[in-house]
């Protein structure tokens, strides 16, 4: 008997809250609108089968694991995730572990991929949310200027986008959240002139490596080394996840397995565990990711909000990324529950002031953690003995390594919210 082709649903001409994008922020707001009675549209340009394994973030602060438990999207994680308290920083051939509930009253990180958080969200709104559409991509938004709250016929925000396989169409909305990531099309309908960017690229990249490979290791590995940067991450039992730093534009057929394991081993390597070496296996995925820290400000613009990697990025080395796209979901999806119970917009008027301040927190957090950890190019001895002194007072204070594990863990979500401690 045939599987029946699923019946299409019919594309909304309105809704109350359109949502650009089905990354962490989208699908996460989505989830969160929902369970408070407000309609909402996802649009997404690409594919499920895309998004759901598209390899990204690994390690999810203690809000985010409290805000996708609470939203009913934390059971598979619970089940499979792998709760850490503590990485080990390894430089000038010593070996540090930083423990994350002893200095910070008890805060921890979830190791759970960003693709499993994706799929988990990904089947909970198919099953019972709001209307999701694949192959759907944004053309532009207009109409969002007015700050009334009352939208008129002809003044209400609209989506304009092109669905694979119905074409052309609209969608007019009260609100609009841009959560299409750096390379979307929201933020432009700030106007440039009121419109505010602020960005640092580093002089190097990462080589991201996936492996089949049981890692050799029980908590992250961050490793400053004169031969580079390198980190131990890891995925599950049997798949290591790690990264190596690689000069800017290096294609990743420069690096066969055995040089990917050779130069890891090399970078890893300790005096505290004299022959240590990784558990070797197949590498299943390797690709290169540009380091860039950007934000672009206000995160809103009369009733088009900005959420996600829409609005900012950090360099992976602090982990901040995608936990920065829930702390702005979170923020966002308490605003608009407000406006609608109340009418009142208090939190809206607040919404982008009150991401900014956490976003540029984790900026430099990330900006910091990069910094001390890498070996850049135009850096002279005076440099490298700076980052070793820095690591070495983390090292032996507890002030700086409660420093680093107050931010690694994440800072609460302000203002507190029902989602998320
Ligand atoms: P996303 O980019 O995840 O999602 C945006 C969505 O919008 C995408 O699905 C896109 O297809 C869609 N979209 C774009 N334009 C559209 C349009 N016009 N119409 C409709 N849809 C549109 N963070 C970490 O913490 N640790 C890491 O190790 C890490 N590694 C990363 C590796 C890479 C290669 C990249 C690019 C990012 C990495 N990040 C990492 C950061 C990453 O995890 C992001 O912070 C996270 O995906 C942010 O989620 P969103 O804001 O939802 O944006
Ligand atoms: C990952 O597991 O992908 C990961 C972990 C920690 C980071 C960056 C990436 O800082």
């Amino acid at each position: 008997m045939p599987i029946p082709a699923p019946i299409p649903v019919p594309v909304p001409v309105h809704t109350t809250v359109g949502i650009i994008g089905a990354g962490p922020a989208g699908l996460l707001l989505a989830r969160l609108l929902h369970d408070a009675g407000i309609d909402c549209v996802v649009l997404e340009s690409r594919d499920r089968a895309y998004i759901e394994q598209r390899q990204r973030a690994g390690i999810l602060e203690q809000s985010t694991v409290d805000v996708l438990r609470s939203a009913g999207a934390g059971e598979r994680m619970d089940r499979e995730g792998l709760p850490h308290d503590g990485i080990e920083l390894r430089y000038d051939r010593r070996s540090h572990r930083i423990d994350f509930p002893s200095l910070t009253g008890g805060r921890r990180v979830m190791v759970y991929a960003q693709t499993e958080m994706v799929k988990d969200l990904v089947a909970q709104q198919l099953a019972d949310g709001a209307p999701l559409f694949f192959d759907a991509e944004v053309a532009g938004i207009e109409g969002v200027h007015d700050v009334n709250d009352t939208a008129t016929a002809t003044g209400a925000p609209t989506i304009h986008f092109h669905h694979r396989d119905r074409g052309p169409a609209t969608l007019t909305c009260d609100y609009i959240v841009g959560c299409d990531g750096f390379h979307g099309v929201a933020r432009n309908a700030v106007p440039a002139g009121l419109r505010r960017t602020y960005e640092r690229t580093y002089p190097y990249s990462w080589l991201g490596v996936l492996a089949q490979a049981p890692p050799a290791y029980d908590e992250l590995i961050y490793a400053h080394s004169s031969r580079g940067f390198a980190l131990a991450s890891m995925r599950s039992p049997t798949v290591s996840r790690l990264y190596l730093q690689v000069p800017g534009g290096t294609d990743p057929a420069e690096w066969p397995d055995a040089r990917i394991w050779d130069e890891l081993d090399a970078r890893l390597a300790t005096d505290a565990d004299p022959g240590w070496k990784l558990e070797r296996g197949p590498v299943v995925a390797k690709s290169v990711l540009p380091m860039r820290s950007w934000v672009v400000e206000p995160m809103r613009y009369g009733r088009l909000l900005l959420a996600g990697d829409a609005a900012h990025i950090v360099p992976p080395t602090g982990a901040k990324g995608l936990n920065l796209a829930v702390a702005d979901v979170v923020v966002l999806a308490r605003a608009l529950v407000q406006r609608h119970v109340t009418g009142s917009t208090e939190l809206l008027d607040a919404y982008s002031e009150t991401c900014l301040r956490r976003v540029w927190r984790a900026e430099h957090f990330s900006y910091a953690m990069t910094e001390l950890l890498h070996t850049d190019p135009a850096h002279s001895a005076f440099e490298t003995k700076l980052q070793l002194s820095q690591l070495d007072r983390i090292a032996h204070s507890r002030h700086a390594a409660a420093e680093l594990a107050e931010n690694y863990t994440g800072l609460p979500i302000a203002p507190p919210s029902p989602y998320a401690s």
